[in-house]
């Protein structure tokens, strides 16, 4: 598999012609050109790293060809939650999972696992970086999150996505994290329901789990339930945005 899609993502640096096929022709006959190709990537990656230290929040995370995918993804924090309603869930093999937009949507409602499986797709193969000094690579596909405020009428005062999550973690409290709508609406912040070709493992969050690949493993929500739309994180847990960032003081925003 060649790189080619990626160096024309950093390159255009720009949704709206990612993917639409136009304007590429000269680029792609360019791109047959292998010293053409070095002198582009090199280009790219200064581009990337200008990008990155004017603290461009569109810019795009690297990714990879699967050839340096990890062999094993591994899990961390909850990898197997043990209450109740989860366990049944996995018995039932995810039948009745749901989503759930809620809060400052038009539109309210739930997506079924297969409603979300029928809709655009994106698949990208990124590395994850854990604070606690693990990083792994993997490719994950998911719905891209801007389609489902689309979908779901994101209102206009809505300023950022509270993720809620099924698995409870110390103190009886569920995990959760929040993001601002301009990591919602990055076009490689999606909701994932596979990796490396497979559902997700239980122990990466099945059957659902955040991926916002411009930020630190503890935002990357698994065992999603619930996306809430809200204007001000005050009220979400002790008002820090984040399970870490509450209990832990981990900061709300962890760019890398
Ligand atoms: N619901 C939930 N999401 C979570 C966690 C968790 O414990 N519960 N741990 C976070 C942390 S610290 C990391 S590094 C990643 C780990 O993802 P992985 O288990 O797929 O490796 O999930 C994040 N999301
Ligand atoms: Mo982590």
């Amino acid at each position: 598999m060649s790189d080619q899609p990626i160096t024309r993502r950093k390159l255009l640096g720009s949704t709206a012609a990612v993917g639409s096929g136009l304007f590429l022709s000269g680029c792609d006959m360019l791109n047959e050109n292998e010293a053409f190709r070095g002198v582009l990537r090199s280009a790219t990656d200064l581009n990337f790293a200008v990008h990155r230290s004017l603290g461009s929040r569109a810019a795009l995370a690297r990714e990879f060809p699967i050839s340096e995918r990890s062999p094993f993804f591994r899990g961390n924090g909850t990898q197997a939650p043990d209450n109740p309603a989860y366990q049944a869930a996995i018995a039932s093999d995810f039948a009745g999972w749901t989503l759930e937009a809620r809060g400052l949507f038009d539109r309210p409602g739930r997506w079924t696992l297969d409603q979300l499986r029928a809709m655009p797709q994106r698949t990208q193969t990124t590395r994850h970086d854990c604070v606690e000094g693990w990083s792994a690579i993997g490719t994950w596909t998911g719905v891209p999150l801007h389609m489902l405020l689309d979908q779901a009428g994101i209102r206009r005062d809505a300023r950022y996505i509270v993720f809620r999550c099924a698995d409870v973690m110390g103190g009886g409290i569920p995990y959760y994290e929040s993001i601002d709508m301009i990591d919602a609406r990055h076009p490689q912040t999606i909701i994932a329901h596979r990796l490396n070709e497979e559902p997700l493992p239980v122990r990466n969050g099945a059957p659902l789990r955040l991926r916002v690949e411009t930020q630190l493993g503890y935002k990357q929500a698994k065992y999603l339930q619930a996306i809430e739309a809200v204007a001000s994180l005050e009220d979400i847990g002790q008002g820090k945005g984040g399970y870490w960032e509450d209990v832990a003081n981990y900061a709300w925003y962890a760019g890398i």
